[in-house]
């Protein structure tokens, strides 16, 4: 009896380790890079080189679509239709451009990520929250969350 109850706990641990190593991952903040190299002009190359990168952490491929990336303020980016792999980053940029694998657009025409402090608040599409990073300082160009 005791070694059958062993042998069914030994089994029944090894069997939620796939689920555990799941739960690891995660869709959360990876990067912000909030001071785009060079003088801020407000061209859309200035502004595509100030992002956002988040990653996917799980084991598996995460539809974005509806999930929402904030500022302090309030600027409100809703992610559309975006498949991001497993292990695989997504950067949202701040200007214009056509989505393609690793990159959707904003489509702003100003810069969203303050030089010298921000926050970015990353929640899923029922406004569940997911992340934040927040930054306070000019000394870096960029955060790594
Ligand atoms: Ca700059
Ligand atoms: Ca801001």
């Amino acid at each position: 009896m005791l070694a059958a109850a062993v042998a069914a706990a030994a089994s029944a641990s090894v069997a939620l380790l796939p689920t555990q190593a799941q739960a690891a991952g995660s869709i959360h903040l990876y990067k912000v890079y909030y001071d785009s190299p060079g003088s801020d002009t407000r061209s859309n190359s200035s502004l595509n080189a100030e992002y956002v990168q988040i990653k996917n952490s799980t084991s598996r491929a995460v539809q974005l679509k509806g999930y929402t990336l904030r500022d302090k303020t309030g600027y409100t980016y809703t992610f559309p239709s975006y498949r991001v792999s497993a292990g695989k980053t997504v950067k949202v940029h701040t200007g214009r451009g056509s989505q393609s694998a690793g990159h959707v657009y904003w489509g702003r025409g100003a810069y969203v990520w303050n030089n010298d402090k921000d926050t970015t608040t990353l929640r899923t599409p029922s406004g569940a929250f997911r992340d934040s990073c927040s930054y306070n300082s000019t000394r870096y160009d960029y955060k790594m969350c």
